[in-house]
């Protein structure tokens, strides 16, 4: 029995599980809605970290060690911006400059960010449905003692050391969800809430008006997977933003975060504590190694996610 997934995505935890299903199901392909909050323009190029990386996961191209960007890069034209005065601190290798110029062109073109995604996986071979949750421009703004920065600002030049106060999303208001996005969520069989950052990453993605309603009313199963284990981010800053916002650094902070989002909190082995009182919040709880260690451990994850629909817990 096929089952058709949709992933709710940020960048590298969405991106694997999302090549979890892809391996999982060869046939039916899933359908990523990621966030856009991230994207930036760097040299006059408009670039998508998120589904950025989704896109080059599914296509075997990622570079696995560092979670962004091309497998086996070269910087020639970085070093070459660099002597032409350029702030270069937004590494961008030469073959990941080529999509952000493809894609820079197309939007200027008029075309809208969903179809030159759709159309720049196309080329790279992937299977997979890559929706932006918007074309609209939404930017992730973040408050911090220091005042508010613009997302990349925050996270890579300044190594997302700043306490994180406070997030808008700039333009959410009028953004519109990208055509297929609804349908890919009411539409499911099984939806997922990637392991991502729950602020950064998956909070950009609901607050696109329509999406978290469509979340709330979907009939499909609606399964979480706590980017947080034994109280530490697998990636990135999820862990000092919980602390800073005021909630749990565990599992079950994460857990409070999603408890009208998803039906299925799955939480690691480290976390088997926790099961019981995430049970309490109204969870059917799943205890797995949610470390994605390589193809193997993605696809083993994410055949325990179809289990849940094949046969409910
Ligand atoms: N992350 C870094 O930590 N340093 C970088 O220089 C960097 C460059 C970069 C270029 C293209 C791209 O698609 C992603 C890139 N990332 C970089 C990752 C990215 O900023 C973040 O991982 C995401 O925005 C958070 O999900």
């Amino acid at each position: 029995m096929s089952i058709s997934v949709t992933v709710l995505a940020g960048g590298v935890g969405g991106a694997r599980l999302a090549h979890g299903f892809a391996l999982a199901q060869p046939d039916d392909a899933p359908t990523c809605v990621v966030n856009v909050g991230d994207d930036t323009v760097r040299h006059g190029l408009h670039v998508s970290p998120d589904l950025d990386t989704v896109m080059y996961t599914l296509a075997g191209l990622d570079d696995e060690d560092r979670g962004w960007g091309l497998t086996g890069e070269s910087y020639a034209v970085l070093d070459q911006l660099a002597r032409l005065g350029e702030d270069t601190w937004f590494t961008l290798g030469d073959r990941d400059l080529a999509t952000h110029v493809v894609r820079t062109a197309r939007l200027r073109e008029g075309v809208p960010l969903s179809a030159v995604t759709a159309s720049l996986a196309t080329s790279l071979g992937v299977d997979a449905r890559l929706l932006p949750v918007t074309d609209d421009p939404v930017r992730t703004l973040v408050g911090t003692p220091s005042g508010t920065l613009a997302f990349q600002e925050y996270f890579v030049r300044r190594q997302h050391a700043d306490a994180v106060l406070g997030l808008t999303f700039d333009g959410i208001e009028a953004a519109r969800p990208a055509p297929g996005v609804l349908d890919a969520v009411t539409g499911a069989d099984l939806l997922v809430v990637a392991p991502s950052n729950p602020f950064l990453s998956v909070e950009p993605v609901l607050a696109v008006p329509g999406v978290r309603e469509a979340v709330r009313a979907t009939a499909a199963r609606r399964v979480a997977v706590s980017p947080i284990v034994g109280g530490r981010a697998v990636k990135g800053p999820a862990a000092q933003i919980l602390e800073t916002l005021g909630h749990d650094v565990s599992a079950l902070g994460v857990a409070r975060l999603y408890a009208d989002l998803a039906d299925v909190m799955v939480i690691d082995d480290a976390d088997a504590a926790l099961a019981a009182p995430i049970a309490e919040l109204g969870f059917d709880v799943v205890v797995t190694d949610t470390i994605m260690g390589g193809p193997a451990g993605r696809e083993r994850l994410a055949g325990e996610l179809l289990g849940l629909v094949r046969t409910p817990a």
